[in-house]
């Protein structure tokens, strides 16, 4: 049902949500990341605010934009050379009105608060969107991994859970990995929580080996949920995966399980890439020597063409979107699609594009995307399987038990769909039928909005 409202309630709502923009870019100047990812939703929700009244009563947006919580701390540590170096680590606690804050880790140079505030506040609706219990969190450090030592990670990452264990907890906060932190740093990581907390409190993390509290399917969620997204969006127009083009950016967790899945269901994945440059397979990569690159050899994806003939490698990451696909998944990073790499891929018929990545498209070329009619999957959606698993990963925890591979595949399956079809009610709902963007923002949003209004001004 589409609800009716007049133009002046909607120039009113419109005026409103604006004002509160503005509020957040002079209350944190220079943080452009974090400007980018509260447009992209506030712009989303005029038509609730035009709706429902009582969320501006309660002041919900002017809240729901400030964390509640910004920890920043020093992370000093020993090189294999003998010399102290000094990192700075980060903790957003944004939002707790669903569960305990959760959200990954990323380990990056260009980690900042800008960076970890716009992921953070993206976690919020990503978390809401799967309707789990989880509330949005981000973390992070400028450390940069590359070229690092096994040693020097754990050094690194025992002294940064040595100040970030003060503030998480099973039921507070409930990191996971991301960019730069995967089952390696996360074993490091819990290694040392449990060392310092004499409690073996496996809740407090996620994305964890299998043997020491672990979900299956944990590593592939993000991935294979992504493609699960893409698959609902091109069955509502009778399309699928099978014989399909699909370019897919990166080669971390995401990127892997992204490809895996996407050549499971029939299509062929003829290019993925690192932030070296991009590698163009034409007979189909082959993901199980990515896999071995990457996730065994810790190796630079240009290695890719020296054990497969017929392949090429180009440096640089953006070329990757000149490749003709029917189907594109950004699974690198942010910003990693502009308007024009955006206006390529439609010139070249992309149909769908799916963001496994968090952010990866610029607002300009998202509206590239939905003005070229190309099936666009937003992130906070089309990558929330992840976080989906892990908070199955938390259940399972709490109850001591185990699920199979296949009992996580099939919810995971289910929250996907579960996902992509109330954000298409939402914008039907909100006179945006169609719009996934504009969808996943107000129902994510919704169920938020709703649990902190009955939770009294906090
Ligand atoms: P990984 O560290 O496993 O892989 C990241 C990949 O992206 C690598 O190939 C990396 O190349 C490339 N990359 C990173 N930074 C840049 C950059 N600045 N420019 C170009 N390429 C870059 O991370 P994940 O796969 O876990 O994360 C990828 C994206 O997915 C991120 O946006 C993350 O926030 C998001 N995400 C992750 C989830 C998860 O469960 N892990 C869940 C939901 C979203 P290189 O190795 O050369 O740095
Ligand atoms: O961006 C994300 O959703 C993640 N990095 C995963 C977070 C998690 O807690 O599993």
């Amino acid at each position: 049902m589409t609800l009716a409202v007049t133009d002046q309630t909607q120039q009113e709502a419109d005026r409103y949500v604006h004002s509160v923009y503005e509020a957040v870019i002079a209350r944190n100047p220079h943080e452009k990341e974090f400007h980018q990812a509260v447009k992209e939703i506030l712009d989303s929700l005029v038509p609730v605010f035009a709706r429902h009244p009582r969320f501006r009563e309660s002041g919900i947006l002017e809240r729901i934009v400030e964390p509640e919580r910004v920890i920043t701390f020093r992370v000093p540590w020993v090189d294999d050379q003998g010399t102290v170096q000094v990192n700075r680590g980060f903790r957003v606690q944004f939002n707790s009105a669903l569960g305990p804050y959760k959200g990954g880790i990323r380990f990056h140079p260009s980690v900042n608060a800008s960076i970890v505030k716009f992921l953070g506040f993206e976690q919020i609706f990503k978390n809401a969107l799967t309707g789990q219990p989880i509330g949005g969190g981000k973390g992070g450090s400028d450390f940069d991994p590359k070229g690092k030592s096994d040693q020097e990670i754990m050094r690194f990452t025992q002294s940064f859970m040595t100040e970030l264990f003060k503030y998480i907890g099973p039921d507070s906060d409930v990191p996971a990995g991301d960019i730069g932190v995967g089952a390696r740093e996360i074993g490091y990581m819990f290694g040392q929580y449990k060392r310092i907390r004499s409690s073996h409190e496996a809740g407090v993390l996620t994305g964890k080996g299998l043997g020491y509290g672990g979900s299956l399917a944990r590593k592939e969620a993000t991935g294979y949920g992504c493609v699960y997204f893409v698959g609902e969006m091109l069955k509502a127009r009778g399309l699928g995966f099978e014989g399909k083009t699909v370019v897919v950016s990166g080669s971390g967790n995401v990127s892997i399980y992204a490809m895996e899945k996407a050549r499971e269901l029939g299509a062929k994945v003829v290019a993925c890439s690192d932030s070296g440059g991009y590698i163009y397979d034409p007979n189909g990569i082959d993901v199980e020597a990515v896999k071995q690159l990457k996730e065994v050899e810790y190796k630079r994806i240009s290695e890719y063409v020296k054990r497969h003939p017929g392949s090429t490698y180009t440096e640089g990451c953006t070329g990757i979107w000149s490749i003709p696909c029917d189907i594109a998944l950004p699974c690198a990073t942010q910003n990693e699609i502009d308007a024009d790499a955006a206006r390529t891929l439609v010139a070249n018929g992309v149909i769908a594009v799916g963001e496994g990545a968090n952010m990866p498209s610029t607002l300009e070329a998202i509206e590239v995307f939905l003005e070229g009619d190309v099936l666009f999957g937003p992130a906070k959606a089309a990558n929330a399987g992840g976080v989906a698993v892990s908070a199955l990963e938390m259940a399972q925890n709490g109850m001591r038990l185990s699920w199979s591979f296949e009992e996580v595949d099939a919810k995971l399956h289910v929250i996907m769909r579960n996902i992509y079809e109330s954000s298409m009610r939402a914008a039907e709902e909100h006179g945006h039928p169609g719009n996934l963007l504009v969808g996943a923002n107000i129902a994510g949003f919704l169920r938020v909005a709703d649990a902190m209004l009955v939770q009294g001004i906090v």
